[in-house]
This record gives C-alpha cells, sequence and structure tokens, in this order.
C-alpha cells in the first residue's frame, strides 16, 4: 500500500501538496483517523477528481494517524489488523518515504519533548524472543490459538519431529494429584512399551461391561501399569486408552484435543482481582467495581461445577476447590471486603481469600483506594495471598487467572516463582479508553499513573502462557478501529521507554472464550412461570412510586410511554450523562419514551471517588438544562441481582429498550444480560458491543460521538414499533437467540477447561522455549516497574 501512495502522490503532486496542506492548516500536531478522514472528505467534496480517486480513498482511510510539524507529517497506517506502516511526507518533496516504528515513534515523541530528538530511549522488543515460536498467519484465525497449537503439536512435535510421544510418555509418567500418581505408573520404559500395555489393557477391558465400575478394574490396570484418571468406567477408559492409541499412531489435532481434554489435570485454581470492593453483596456500581466482579463469580460458579464433572467422570475421587484473592479492606463500609474468607453462594468449595495491602513499612492500608493507585502495593500482596493460597488448597494451584492489569501483574509473579500455568484475562485495557495516554502519561500522572499500568499489562501479557478475551475485537478491532491488545503492539511513553514490538496478535496464546450473563437471573420476559413476581411492588415503587425508597430525582409525568433504561457506574467512559444530554435534545425521543437511569449516587457528597462526584453534578445540571424533571427518573442505588434481572424484564414488558452509551466499552455485561431478557438494546459501536450485537438484526449500535443521531435512530425506532408492534417482538426474538448461542457460561467452563489443559501440556513440553523472554521480563519488571510503583504515594 505504500508503494501505491508513493506511486499516487508522483502522479498527483498538487492533489498531494493541497491534502498536505489541509492537514497543517487544521494547526493539531496530532490528527487522527477521524480528522484525516473528514479533512479528505471536504476535500474531495470541492475537487470532483480526488473523490473519483478510489485508490486515494483506500490509502487516507488506512492512516490511524498524523503526527504534524509544518513542513513534515509522519503517518501511521494499518493496512489490516496487526499490519502496520509508517511514512514521512515533506511538503517540499511530497513524495512519502518509508520509515522504521522506531523513527515514527521517536518523531512523535517530539510532541512532548521537542528538545529530545538525540536522547537515547530504551527501546523495548519482543520480537527476537517470539523468532521460532509458530504463530498463526491469518486474520481471521486470531483468537483460535488452541485449534493452531493443537494442529502444530499434531503436526510437528508428534508428526515430523516425532518427539511428541516420549513427551506425552513423561509427561503421563509423572502426572500427578495431591501427591496421589495419575494416569501411568511408572513401568513404561519407553513408547513402544507404552503401545504395548495400550493394547493389553484395551483387550482386557473387553471382557467387562461398559459400565463397570473403575475400581473394578484397577487392580489388574495397575498391574499392566495405568493409575487413575482413565475414566470412571471402563468404557470411559477404553475410550480415553484408544485416543492415546490412535495419538501415538497418527495423530490429529481433533484427537490430540480429546485426549489432554481428559487429562484430569485441574482441581486446584487460583484467580487473582486484586483491586475494587470484591464481594458478593452491596458492591455492584462501587467506583471501580463492576462486570468483572460478576464475570468473575460466575465464571467460578462454572468452572468448578464443569470441574467437578470432569473429575468424576475421569474416575478421580476430588473435590475441586477455587480461590479468588483479592485485597482485604479493613474499613469496607456496608460491604463484607474486611472479611479474610468468605464462601461463594452456589458453590461447594470455591471462596474469597482477602489479605490487606501493606505499606513498605508493614502498615495495613485500612480503606479503598482506586485502581489507578495500588501499583506499590502489588508486590508485597502477590507475597501474601501465594503463602495464604498454597496454605488454603495445601499446595500449588493446577492453574493460575489473572484479571485486568493488576490481577494479572500478580498472576505473572506467583506463576513464575511456583511454576503454575498462567491464564490472563484484561477486562478492559485502558490505552484503548483513554486517547493517547501512554503518549501523554506525565500529564496524566498525579490521576491515573499509566506509566505503572502499561508497564504492568506489557510484563503481564508477555508472561502468560495463554489469555482469554471476551470478543475477537479486543485483541485485533476492526477493519476500522484498533484493537485493544492490539494498541500494545507499537507505543512509546516519552521519558520511560518505546515499545516497538509490545505483543503479537498472531500468537497462538490468545483465545476467545466469551462471557455469558447467569441464566438463572437474566432469563425472557416471556418466561412466566420463572418470574419473580413477588418483586414487582419494589419495581413499581422505585420507577413510578413518589417515595422509591432510595436516593432519587425525577418522575415519570406519563408513566404509559415505554422506557429507555440504562444502568452502570456512574463514571465518564460510561456515560450515563451523554444519554441524558441527548434524550434532552432530542424531542422526538423524550416525547416517545420516558428515560431510566440507574448509577452512582444522587448527592455527590456521598461519593468518595472524584470522577463520579463530577458526573453526578453534570447529571444534575442535564437534567436542570433540559427540564428532565417530568421525563426522566434517576435512581442513585445499587441493584440486588435478581432485582436487576426483574427490571430488564419489567422494561421488556412495557416495549422498552436498554441503552448502553459508552464512549468505550470493553465488553458489556449490562448489554447480554438486557438481550438474555429479550430487550432490544441500543449499544455503543465501540468496543465489544459492535461484535455482541449484529446491527439492525438483534439490536443496534450508534456511535456516542454523534449521539443525536443515535437518539435520534432510538426515536424512529419506536415510531416504527407503534406503527407495527411485531417489530419489537422480532428484535427481541433475535437477541435472545443470539445471547443463547454464542454467550453462556456452560459453553465459557468447557472451553476453558479444555484451554487449560492444552496450555499446561503445551508449557510442560516447550519448557525451555520461554526462558529467554521470562529473563528479559524479569529485568524490566525489577529496572522499570518496580522503581515507578514503589515510587508512587502510599
Ligand atoms: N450491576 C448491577 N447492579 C447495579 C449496577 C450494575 O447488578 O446497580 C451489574 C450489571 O448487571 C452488570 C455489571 O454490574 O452485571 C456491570 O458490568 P459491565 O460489563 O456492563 O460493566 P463494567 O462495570 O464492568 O464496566
Ligand atoms: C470490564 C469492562 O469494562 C466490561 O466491558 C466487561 O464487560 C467487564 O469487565 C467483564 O469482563
Amino acid at each position: 500500500m505504500l508503494h501505491k501512495f508513493e506511486a499516487w502522490a508522483a502522479d498527483h503532486r498538487g492533489d498531494m501538496y493541497t491534502l498536505l496542506r489541509r492537514w497543517f492548516e487544521l494547526e493539531r500536531p496530532l490528527l487522527l483517523h477521524s480528522d484525516l478522514g473528514a479533512v479528505f472528505n471536504a476535500l474531495s467534496a470541492e475537487q470532483a477528481s480526488l473523490l473519483a480517486d478510489s485508490q486515494v480513498r483506500e490509502i487516507v482511510n488506512t492512516l490511524q494517524e498524523a503526527v504534524c510539524r509544518p513542513p513534515i507529517v509522519y503517518m501511521a497506517a494499518r493496512e489490516e489488523a496487526g499490519c502496520w506502516w509508517y511514512a514521512r511526507l515533506h511538503l517540499d518533496r511530497l513524495i512519502p518515504e518509508a520509515v522504521t516504528v522506531s523513527e515514527y515513534l521517536a518523531f512523535k515523541e517530539l510532541l512532548v519533548n521537542p528538545e529530545g530528538a538525540n536522547e537515547p530511549v530504551l527501546e523495548i522488543d519482543f520480537a527476537p524472543f517470539n523468532r521460532g515460536s509458530p504463530k498463526l498467519k491469518e486474520i481471521r484465525s486470531i483468537g483460535q490459538g488452541v485449534i493452531f497449537l493443537n494442529k502444530q503439536l499434531a503436526g510437528g512435535l508428534f508428526g515430523q519431529l516425532g518427539l511428541g510421544s516420549d513427551k506425552l510418555l513423561h509427561f503421563l509418567t509423572v502426572h500427578s494429584m495431591d501427591g496421589k500418581q495419575l494416569m501411568l505408573g511408572g513401568n513404561f520404559a519407553d513408547v513402544p512399551a507404552l503401545r504395548s500395555g495400550l493394547r493389553r489393557a484395551l483387550s482386557m477391558l473387553e471382557k467387562y461391561p461398559d459400565d463397570t465400575e473403575w475400581k473394578d478394574v484397577a487392580e489388574p490396570l495397575g498391574g499392566i501399569g495405568f493409575a487413575p484418571g482413565w475414566g470412571n468406567c471402563v468404557g470411559r477408559v477404553s475410550e480415553t486408552m484408544s485416543l492415546l492409541v490412535d495419538i501415538l499412531e497418527a495423530p490429529s489435532p481433533q484427537i490430540l484435543e480429546s485426549f489432554l481434554a481428559r487429562i484430569p489435570m485441574i482441581s486446584k485454581l487460583l484467580i487473582l482481582s486484586p483491586h475494587g470492593y470484591f464481594g458478593q453483596d452491596n458492591v455492584l456500581g462501587l467506583p471501580d467495581t463492576g462486570g468483572q466482579v460478576v464475570y468473575i463469580l460466575d465464571q467460578v460458579r462454572a468452572l468448578e461445577r464443569e470441574m467437578s464433572e470432569r473429575l468424576i467422570l475421569q474416575g478421580i475421587d476430588a473435590a475441586p476447590k477455587i480461590l479468588i484473592g483479592t485485597r482485604l479492606i479493613p474499613d469496607a463500609g456496608d460491604t463484607l471486603c474486611h472479611q479474610p474468607l468468605e464462601k461463594i453462594h452456589g458453590t461447594q468449595n470455591s471462596w474469597i481469600v482477602r489479605v490487606p495491602f501493606r505499606k513498605g513499612s508493614g502498615e495495613i492500608v485500612r480503606h479503598w483506594i482506586s485502581r489507578f493507585e495500588i501499583w506499590p502495593y502489588l508486590e508485597n500482596f502477590a507475597h501474601d495471598i501465594e503463602r495464604e493460597a498454597l496454605a488454603q488448597l495445601s499446595g500449588r494451584p493446577d492453574l493460575i487467572i489473572g484479571n485486568y492489569s493488576d490481577g494479572n501483574l500478580v498472576a505473572s509473579l506467583i506463576s513464575k516463582r511456583i511454576g503454575v500455568t498462567q491464564c490472563n484475562i484484561a477486562h478492559a485495557l485502558e490505552q484503548s479508553k483513554y486517547l493517547h495516554s501512554a503518549l501523554y502519561w506525565r500529564e496524566n500522572e498525579a490521576q491515573y499513573h499509566f506509566n505503572c499500568q502499561y508497564t504492568a499489562d506489557l510484563i503481564a501479557m508477555n508472561s502468560a502462557d495463554f489469555i482469554i478475551t471476551s470478543t475477537f475485537q479486543e485483541i485485533a478491532g476492526t477493519e476500522q478501529t484498533v484493537g485493544q491488545y492490539e494498541t500494545y503492539q507499537n507505543y512509546t511513553m516519552p521519558g520511560l521507554y518505546r515499545v516497538v514490538n509490545g505483543i503479537d496478535l498472531f500468537d497462538p496464546k490468545f483465545n476467545i472464550v466469551s462471557p455469558g450473563a447467569d441464566a438463572e437471573v437474566y432469563f425472557s420476559y416471556l418466561d412466566h412461570e420463572r418470574r419473580l413476581d413477588a418483586l414487582i411492588p419494589d419495581i413499581e415503587r422505585l420507577l413510578y412510586g413518589d417515595d422509591p425508597g432510595v436516593p432519587c430525582r425525577g418522575y415519570f409525568a406519563d408513566p404509559a410511554k415505554p422506557l429507555i433504561f440504562t444502568m452502570a457506574r456512574l463514571d465518564t467512559v460510561k456515560n450515563l450523562t451523554g444519554l441524558a444530554a441527548w434524550f434532552g435534545q432530542c424531542e422526538a425521543l423524550s416525547t416517545a419514551a420516558n428515560l431510566l437511569v440507574i448509577g452512582g449516587h444522587i448527592d455527590p457528597a456521598a461519593s468518595c471517588d472524584g470522577e463520579e462526584r463530577a458526573e453526578i453534578e453534570h447529571m444534575h445540571a442535564l437534567m436542570n438544562e433540559y427540564k428532565l424533571e417530568g421525563r426522566m427518573r434517576w435512581l442513585g442505588t445499587r441493584l440486588e441481582k435478581n432485582l436487576a434481572g426483574e427490571l430488564y424484564r419489567h422494561v421488556a414488558d412495557r416495549r422498552g429498550i436498554f441503552v448502553q452509551p459508552a464512549r468505550f466499552e470493553a465488553f458489556g455485561l449490562t448489554i447480554i444480560e438486557a438481550m438474555a431478557s429479550g430487550l432490544p438494546v441500543f449499544a455503543t459501536c465501540y468496543g465489544g458491543p459492535r461484535e455482541i450485537i449484529q446491527h439492525g438484526v438483534s439490536g443496534y449500535h450508534f456511535d456516542p460521538n454523534d449521539g443525536l443521531a443515535g437518539a435520534s435512530a432510538m426515536a424512529d425506532f419506536f415510531e416504527r414499533v407503534a406503527a407495527d408492534p411485531g417489530f419489537w417482538d422480532r428484535i427481541s426474538q433475535k437477541a435472545l437467540q443470539r445471547v443463547e448461542a454464542r454467550y453462556t457460561w456452560r459453553l465459557y467452563a468447557e472451553r476453558m477447561m479444555t484451554l487449560s489443559r492444552i496450555y499446561g501440556f503445551w508449557k510442560f513440553v516447550s519448557k525451555l522455549e520461554h526462558e529467554e523472554t521470562a529473563r528479559y521480563l524479569n529485568m524490566f519488571y525489577h529496572l522499570q516497574f518496580r522503581p515507578m510503583a514503589q515510587a508512587l504515594p502510599q
């Protein structure tokens, strides 16, 4: 594409000159994709020749960013996910010239540090460590790492290299759980011996009915060299053994996956989520406490069920145990976050384990602190929670799952120390939410400490054995937008370091495994038998009562209108105030429907978070400005799950909609909850919702930067529904089907358990290959992250 650009510029010097001048005339040093496109569109409206030239439009479309220092501009172009090129253009020469990513970033750094052109800079580059390790090739395969890995294992390790069988034999020979030998008793000297053992075992098993229990064949099988773990009954044992026979003969990716998925490897899990109020009651909607907590609690219930079913099927008599490690907050308000141990409802043996944050002096931090302020405490936290987890689990966990930047860093520290497979879940990577926050990290330092956060992210994502994402776009974006992980591919933090290869989107460590909505709570409004009718009076009071019983502002002068419902934490990115403003500005919408907002507090003094206080005041100002009192109700409360579930359904009964107006939403659990209840949803087009909803089929996207257009689309929707009530039903049906097919915890747990086994095995067989990266990361942690974290106020 750069060659095309060069050729076009050579043939169209006049147009190139005009375009460049127009960019400079904006007098902004950093132009975004949207700015570059807008200038081009304005220009091509004036010059028909430009408009007609589809080639240059295609080129301009790929430009993501331009750094202008007249008479020079440096450009970053993204042809497709993960595939970038960089060029420089001079007003005199007018022919683009390729530059390296390093040169591009160096030029960008001058925006912040104009005198720093010749200063030496630390460059971070992970590419050399990954040379030679297998990588995906196709964009559409991104996020399906395990499928690729199975092919690699089947084709390379077991195929051409032929080493796989020996490694598998070794793996099965040393495999144990709680000190008890599983799979092989250790008497097979080599693969031929194993093969003949399998043949003997299979022919012996033929004599037994399939449902014969393991205990009845354990002795003769033990005599041949087989330990427990093959199955709970003869039928299952034979199947598992046959799978191994097939692998040793001619492995296929599917057979390998099926076999590895059966090995009882996972009975103890450690999940890390240090920040926020992590609890089961009275925490949702508090600052920094939202979907991540819901996700993890639902995940634990689903994983415990899956782990226990798999252990039973494999004939292992062990109860799984899951721990969620979080911080203990002594001054925890009306939450239970001051308790060291809390059993998780609906589980047999899963617990929240809390240890407090300690300062360097040893003093315990008593109060809640923002997720942006926690960096200095994580190292001590990692030590303390590791000790606690080892004690609670009576040994090492089989898998460690980190959550968000802090949990993933702690997971990296512990996993390395105790040699356990590490899985990361980002939930939200902040570079996508806070534009240019890496470049201008110093300006934001007082509030956000992105220097620590982005360094932690880089360390954690490169340490992880595998990474779970909720959507494809989280990794690699869309044609138009950059993926959340992709933002870590190249970036610079002037004065700290420059990243030229931070993460490879084609790494097979990435896997898309989407979460679900708790099916016990969020189900269709049509499922009358399961509905919680007892909650109807509470809902009516909250929505329509003169005294709703919780802090509130506004009422519905005409309660018969359908509802536009939104619910989220009241922070700037969630943009609930944006929705209130569009509602106020769009007459057609505020005539057609009422607005129900649930989030934050009504009294700013009740909030302990600066950003939330500012949003509260903004919301009041909007209600005053647009006189929303009789058309909008704002409840400053946190809804308990069952009440939230019944409320979604109540809004559906009344033919309403759910709106998610965020400037950016990493995934958006409320969207799938609303869809699972049968509500048509209008959601931001930035982030996960774009993938969850098929626009115009199972809901709608809109651009929060053009919220008025979104508001008028909602007004059109209500108008259409008024004319054709069946239209609402059709969208509602599609929303229900979409969630059922894609976003369920059962699908999640099955996939997650298979992945942990395959990556666990992969880690075992490729142990040495990651040592270099681990060393590099260790140095990066100690020389870069640690001093920055320790310098933060405690
Ligand atoms: N939530 C809730 N009650 C509230 C506010 C939020 O139950 O008063 C839940 C909501 O149902 C969802 C979660 O909090 O499960 C928010 O998750 P989401 O992914 O939408 O956003 P996040 O807060 O993680 O950014
Ligand atoms: C964090 C977010 O910001 C949401 O978009 C996600 O839905 C939530 O975590 C759960 O992953």
